[in-house]
């Protein structure tokens, strides 16, 4: 390239600066004083355990478990919701076998961000300010990084919502997206492991939702239906009223093409200027990258199905979809306890309950239970959680 072709480039890069500043349409959160917010506090355990990632379907006969790796014994963790400006004390306890740590991307500064890792029988506790509105991804980083993707693509991973003062009151859902990758075939009646060359290939065997293919998708076709899962419920609206999304996409590798069939998204999302304005404008498909979340909003006009999907579609044959449905008798509880969002700074039931039992008070996830892989816990589906064979023959 030459010097007038590069030139060019800075002064096309000049310019576009110079229109996005002069209109107004530049995040500004940075430049807006944080509110003085709330003290809060959380705890998160670490630890390894089997869980059910696929139902009993024809694509996967007999289910599928899997030997993950968690926080409060659930693929996501639970969702950590805060309000804009809030001050949070995170605890994080390695009650696990393996080496763990937690990377809080809602947080600025090493010190604020990373637990550091912690090995087995340790705790950590350190504090964080909520500085920036919107839908964040934690995650465990493992080892100072050795060893991050496969924590990651072993499930231990949750969203960060930071409220904003924006916000109109709507029925809100937390669904993580996530790829896993085990190698297919040999001994089908083992718990599945991460398989490094399966990762390294690009090749996720399922893209789970909130833990597990197809979790709230009991099937498609109408002409020639095919069930999914017998055990899902879908997720349920009133025709007409404001629904908020918190997607995480967990990856470890894949993007989310997020979208939803028969609606249309407005994205309240912190990569979107102006995202806050009444009118930003619908769309249609989003793409949400690994290790991300955003806040999508969307009204279901009537009743019916609707499909909230990958539209990368490969991915939606290995589970990425799950089905809402809008309906006038829909309650503002009927949501499932894992895909339910509490109040800034309160614990969400179902994640204390899978972590084995747990103190609600003071707004903290901590449990006093041991989750060592030997610990019998409900993780919501029809999986035993402590064994180390599924059902299949
Ligand atoms: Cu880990």
């Amino acid at each position: 390239m030459n010097k007038a072709i590069y030139g060019g480039i800075a002064a096309g890069m000049l310019l576009v600066g110079l229109v996005l500043f002069q209109s107004g349409n530049w995040p500004t959160w940075n430049a807006q004083a944080i509110p003085e917010g709330q003290a809060r506090s959380f705890t998160l355990i670490a630890s390894e355990k089997v869980v059910q990632i696929a139902p009993d379907n024809a694509l996967t006969p007999g289910g599928i478990m899997y030997n993950a790796m968690v926080f409060n014994g659930t693929i996501p963790g639970p969702p950590i919701v805060v309000n804009w400006g809030d001050t949070v004390t995170m605890t994080l306890k390695n009650e696990g076998h393996a080496i763990h740590s937690i990377d809080m991307h809602a947080a600025v500064g090493n010190a604020q961000v990373n637990s550091g890792p912690l090995t087995p029988g340790q705790s950590k506790t350190w504090t964080w300010k909520a500085v920036t509105p919107g839908a964040f991804f934690y995650h465990c980083a493992a080892d100072g990084l050795n060893g991050v993707w496969e924590h990651l693509a072993n499930g231990m991973y949750g969203g960060i919502i930071v409220h904003s003062p924006y916000e109109k009151p709507a029925k809100e859902f937390y669904v993580a997206f996530g790829d896993m990758y085990f190698a297919s075939g040999g001994n089908s009646t083992g718990a599945k492991s991460f398989d490094m060359t399966s990762f390294l290939s690009g090749n996720n065997a399922l893209e789970v939702t909130n833990g597990m293919a197809f979790k709230y998708t009991p099937g498609i076709g109408k002409l020639s239906p095919l069930s999914l899962n017998k055990d899902a419920k879908p997720l349920m609206v009133k025709p007409g009223e404001l629904t908020r999304w918190y997607i995480i996409n967990a990856g470890p590798d894949k993007f989310l093409a997020f979208h939803f069939i028969s609606g249309q998204i407005q994205v309240k999302d912190v990569r979107v200027a102006g995202r806050e304005a009444p009118n930003y404008g619908t769309g249609d498909t989003w793409t949400i990258p690994p290790g991300s979340a955003s806040v999508v909003e969307s009204t279901f006009p009537a009743e019916g199905p609707y499909v909230g999907v990958t539209h990368a579609l490969n991915d939606v044959v290995k589970g990425g979809a799950f089905v809402v449905v809008g309906s006038n008798s829909s309650t503002d509880t009927d949501i499932p306890g894992d895909a339910a969002v509490p109040q800034a700074g309160t614990a969400n039931a179902y994640y204390s309950m899978s972590s084995g039992g747990s103190s609600m008070t003071g707004g903290s996830m901590s449990n006093s239970t041991s989750m060592g892989n030997g610990t019998s816990m409900s993780n919501g589906t029809s999986s035993s959680g402590n064994s180390t064979s599924n059902s299949t023959g």
